[in-house]
């Protein structure tokens, strides 16, 4: 059976940038101009046996209720069959955290006992002091069995190696 991981996040938080960091893979995932252009499931294969997933993201200024729907509706779709997912990874805007949407996600792997690793992008907006004291503070209102959490920059290359691991260790260990 395959590995799967999927990457999550709302539009606009740099979840394009976040992969092609991690990949190293250029066009492995496109960086979009406009936010929330990414509607469908997007997979980049490692091999026949690895997949990385680009779940669609939304939240940028208002969603409708029938893009949340459809998200929710592809969501469920995909966890029902998601015998091969071993974590995902949710990107965050450090300066935004916690909105509708990755309230909705946290659920989602609370409810389905999935492994969650936390991504805090654009983290060179902010100060090293308050960036940590943001981790350390969001990390306190994140209720997950499994959940692990870091500081990140797509645009600094921050945390590039810690989020590298843990992707291997997903797809690639055991
Ligand atoms: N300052 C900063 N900007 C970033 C970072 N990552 C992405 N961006 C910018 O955020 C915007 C959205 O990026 P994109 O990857 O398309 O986000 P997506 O909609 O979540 O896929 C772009 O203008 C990126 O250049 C980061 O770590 N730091
Ligand atoms: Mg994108």
């Amino acid at each position: 059976m395959g590995k799967e991981v999927a990457f999550a996040g709302r539009s606009n938080v740099g979840k394009s940038s976040v992969i092609n960091k991690i990949t190293s893979r250029r066009n492995l995932a496109r960086t979009s101009k406009s936010p929330g252009r990414t509607r469908e499931l997007n997979y980049f294969s490692y091999d026949e046996k690895r997949h990385i997933v680009d779940l669609p993201g939304y939240g940028f200024a208002k969603v409708d209720v029938s893009t949340r729907n459809t998200w929710k509706k592809l969501l469920d779709h995909y966890l029902q069959e998601r015998a091969c997912l071993r974590g995902i990874f949710l990107i965050i805007d450090i300066r935004h955290p916690l909105k509708s949407f990755d309230q909705l996600m946290l659920k989602y792997c609370e409810a389905n006992n999935l492994a969650l690793h936390v991504l805090l992008n654009k983290s060179d907006k902010l100060s090293k002091n308050d960036a940590k004291k943001m981790m350390i503070e969001i990390h306190s209102e994140i209720k997950a069995i499994n959940l692990s959490i870091q500081l990140f920059s797509a645009s600094k290359g921050v945390g590039v190696d810690e989020a590298r691991l843990k992707l291997a260790e997903w797809l690639f260990f055991d």
